[in-house]
C-alpha cells in the first residue's frame, strides 16, 4: 500500500505533514512482512550498522555497535510536556508544550534529508485485542524498524485494525543526522549532544530526537506503553505498569498469575523466566517488563504483556543465571553493544565462558583483557522474540489477558526489608508500592549503596504527577465488585554481617513464589505471622526442604527490625512531603498506621 492509498485521513495527513517538515529522500510504509525485515537487515549490513553473526552460532542474527554517546535511556533528556508543571509532578522533567514544540520543529526541520522515512504501524498487545492499543512510529532509522519488528506487532494487520478512523498514538523519531550530498552514511547516526525524548500526555503524542538507542528510540516501549499509557490508564480506569507477568503452576496442576515490579538491576527478567528448584512447580513467562491491566467482567484483574519481544540486558545473562533467556536469544535476534568473537558469535561479561582471544569490544576494537575495561557495554542488549522463549506461557497472547492473583514489589536492600511480607489490605499494598526503594549498584550512576526511591519501579516512567498516580491505584482498589489481587514485597538481597547474601536467590526464589501462591488461597493469616510491617511466613510454611539454610539465618531473613524501621519513617515522611497536596490522604494514613504498629511515639 502507498501513503496515498491510506484511508485513515488523520494518519495520512500526519505522514504528509511530517514528510514536509523532515524532508526525507523517500517514504516507506512498513507492511511487517518477513521479506521487509530481511531487506532492512540487508540495508543495515550495507551501512555497516549490522554485522551478520555466524549461521552456526546465532542463525539469522545481527551485531550492532552504537555511537559511544548513545548507549542508554537518557532520563535528564526525557520530558513530560503537560499543560502545567504540576500535572507532570515533582518526579518528571517538565517543559512548556508550546515552547518544546517550537524547539522540536526546529530540530526536525530537514532532519531526515537523504534518508528513508519509515512509517511503522504497530500494536501494543495482540492486534485488535480489547486491551491493545495502536501506535504509528515514523522514524529515519532502519535499525529502529528492525527492532520494532521484534518488540511489537507491526504492519498491515495493524492498519486493518486501525480502520478509517481508529485512534493511534503518533510517535515521531529521528536520529537527527541527515545524509548530506557527498557524505557517506555512518553505522550509528545520532545527534548525541542534543537528545530530546518528549511526551505530550494531553494530546498523546511522542517526539524523540537525536538517539537511536533502546528506550529512547523504540517508542512503543517506555514512551508509549508506560509514559503515555499511564495517562490513558488514569483517564480510562486501568493500569499501565512496569511489571513482569509470570504464571506459576503447583504440582496438582493449579495455576496462578503474578505481576511484579522491580527497579532496574534486581533480576526482573530472571524472575520472569525462573526455573523452580522445588519439585513439581513450574513457572511460565507472559512478559518481562510491562503489564497493562484492567478488570474483567468476572471482577478479576486481567493483564496483558503489550510487547512481543525482550530487550534484555546481556551482561550477567548465562546458561546458569537464565537458560530460558539464552534459548530465546539463540537465533533471530539483534545484539547491541556486546563483544564479537572471531568465530562470529557474541560475548559479554558474565556469560559464563572466557572471552576468546581476538574478540572485538563493543566499539569494534580488538579487546585487550589487560585494559581492565569490559568488552561488552554494561547496558549491552539483546532484542529477542518472546515466542522463542522455551517457557513462554500458552496464554501469553490471549487478547483478554491473564487473571492476576498477586502483585509483587521488590528492591535491593542489604538490611531492613525482610525476605517477603504481605500487605494487610489494598491501601497498605499501595503504600508498599509507593515506598519501593533500591540501593544503587556499581552499574548505576551515583554513589554505591545509596538508597533510591523508585515508587512502583515507575520513577522514570510515570507520565503524570506521581502523587495522582498513587491516588489512581487507591481508586482502582475501590472498584465496586472487584476481586482484588494480594500485594507482597520481596527482598532477595538481604546480607548478613559478613556482607554475604543470606538468601541464594535465582531458582530458589520459587520457594517465595510458592508461599505467595498458597497465601492467595489461604484463609486469614493461615501460614503467616503478623508483624508491624505486614504478614511474614510462619517458619513451617516457607518450604526450605532440600535447601541448606541455618535456622538463625532464616530467622534473620524474616525478621522485622523495629529500630531500623522506626529510623526509616522520617525519610518516608519527607519523601511524601515532596508530593505536596497530590499525596493521597490514604497513604499518609498508612504511614501513620505503620508508625503505630511499630510503637512509634509520634
Ligand atoms: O537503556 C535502554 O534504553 C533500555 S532500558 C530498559 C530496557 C528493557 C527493559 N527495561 C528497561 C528499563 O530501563 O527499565
Ligand atoms: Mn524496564
Amino acid at each position: 500500500m502507498t501513503i496515498g492509498e491510506l484511508r485513515h485521513v488523520a494518519l495520512r495527513t500526519w505522514i504528509e505533514e511530517t514528510a514536509s517538515l523532515c524532508g526525507p529522500a523517500d517514504i516507506r510504509l512498513c507492511d511487517g512482512s518477513q521479506a521487509e525485515y530481511d531487506e532492512l537487515c540487508s540495508r543495515l549490513i550495507v551501512t555497516g550498522t549490522f554485522r551478520p553473526l555466524s549461521r552456526d552460532k546465532k542463525p539469522h542474527s545481527f551485531y550492532a555497535c552504537s555511537d559511544p554517546g548513545d548507549v542508554a535511556r537518557v532520563e535528564d533528556r526525557t520530558f513530560i510536556c503537560s499543560k502545567t508543571r504540576e500535572a507532570a509532578g515533582p518526579t518528571n522533567n517538565w517543559a512548556d508544550p508550546d515552547e518544546m514544540k517550537r524547539i522540536l520543529r526546529g530540530l526536525f526541520s530537514g532532519a531526515m534529508r537523504g534518508r528513508t522515512m519509515y512509517v511503522v504501524p504497530y500494536s501494543m498487545g495482540p492486534v485488535g485485542g480489547p486491551l491493545s492499543k495502536i501506535g504509528v512510529e515514523i522514524t529515519d532509522s532502519a535499525y529502529v524498524v528492525a527492532n520494532m519488528h521484534i518488540m511489537t506487532r507491526v504492519g498491515n494487520p495493524v492498519l486493518e485494525a486501525l480502520g478509517d478512523v481508529g485512534d493511534f498514538v503518533p510517535c515521531l523519531h529521528s536520529v537527527g543526522k541527515p545524509v548530506l550530498p557527498g557524505q557517506p552514511n555512518i553505522p550509528w547516526p545520532c545527534d548525541a549532544d542534543r537528545k530530546y525524548i518528549v511526551h505530550f500526555p494531553e494530546e498523546r503524542s511522542i517526539w524523540s530526537y537525536g538517539s537511536g538507542y533502546g528506550g529512547n528510540a523504540l517508542l512503543g516501549k517506555k514512551c508509549f506503553a508506560l509514559r503515555i499509557a499511564t495517562s490513558m490508564a488514569r483517564d480510562q480506569g486501568w493500569l499501565a505498569e512496569h511489571m513482569l507477568i509470570l504464571g506459576i503452576t503447583n504440582p496438582e496442576g493449579r495455576k496462578k498469575y503474578v505481576a511484579a515490579a522491580f527497579p532496574s538491576a534486581c533480576g526482573k527478567t530472571n524472575l520472569a523466566m525462573l526455573i523452580p528448584t522445588i519439585p513439581g512447580w513450574k513457572v511460565e513467562t507472559v512478559g518481562d517488563d510491562i503489564a497493562w491491566m484492567r478488570f474483567g467482567k468476572d471482577g478479576r484483574l486481567y493483564a496483558i504483556n503489550p510487547e512481543a519481544g525482550f530487550f534484555g540486558v546481556a551482561p550477567g545473562t548465562s546458561q546458569s543465571s537464565n537458560p530460558n533467556a539464552m534459548a530465546s536469544l539463540a537465533r533471530d535476534s539483534i545484539f547491541t553493544n556486546c563483544a564479537l568473537t572471531p568465530d562470529g558469535d557474541v560475548w559479554w561479561e558474565g556469560i559464563g565462558t572466557p572471552i576468546p582471544p581476538g574478540s572485538l569490544d563493543w566499539q569494534g576494537a580488538i579487546y585487550d583483557p589487560a585494559s581492565g575495561k569490559p568488552a561488552a557495554h554494561p547496558n549491552a542488549r539483546f532484542t529477542a522474540p518472546a515466542m522463542a522463549c522455551p517457557c513462554i506461557d500458552p496464554e501469553w497472547e490471549n487478547p483478554e489477558g491473564v487473571p492476576i492473583s498477586a502483585i509483587l514489589f521488590g528492591g535491593r536492600r542489604a538490611g531492613v526489608v525482610p525476605l517477603v511480607h504481605e500487605a494487610y489490605s489494598w491501601p497498605h499494598g499501595v503504600f508498599m508500592g509507593s515506598i519501593v526503594a533500591s540501593e544503587t549498584t556499581a552499574a548505576a550512576a551515583g554513589a554505591l549503596g545509596r538508597l533510591r526511591r523508585d515508587p512502583f519501579a515507575m520513577l522514570p516512567f510515570c507520565g503524570y504527577n506521581m502523587g495522582d498516580y498513587f491516588g489512581h491505584w487507591l481508586d482502582v482498589g475501590a472498584t465496586p465488585g472487584a476481586i482484588l489481587p494480594k500485594f507482597f514485597y520481596v527482598n532477595w538481597f538481604r546480607k548478613g554481617k559478613d556482607g554475604k547474601f543470606l538468601w541464594p536467590g535465582y531458582g530458589e526464589n520459587s520457594r517465595i513464589l510458592k508461599w505467595v501462591f498458597e497465601r492467595c488461597d489461604a484463609r486469614g493469616d493461615e501460614g503467616a505471622v503478623e508483624t508491624p510491617l505486614g504478614l511474614v511466613p510462619a517458619r513451617e510454611s516457607l518450604d526450605v526442604s532440600g535447601l541448606t539454610i541455618d535456622a538463625p539465618v532464616l530467622d534473620e531473613l524474616l525478621s522485622v527490625d523495629r529500630d531500623a524501621w522506626l529510623a526509616e519513617l522520617p525519610g518516608i515522611g519527607e519523601y511524601y512531603n515532596s508530593f505536596g497536596e497530590h499525596l493521597p490522604a490514604g497513604l499518609r494514613a498508612e504511614l501513620d498506621k505503620l508508625g503505630e504498629r511499630l510503637g512509634s511515639k509520634g
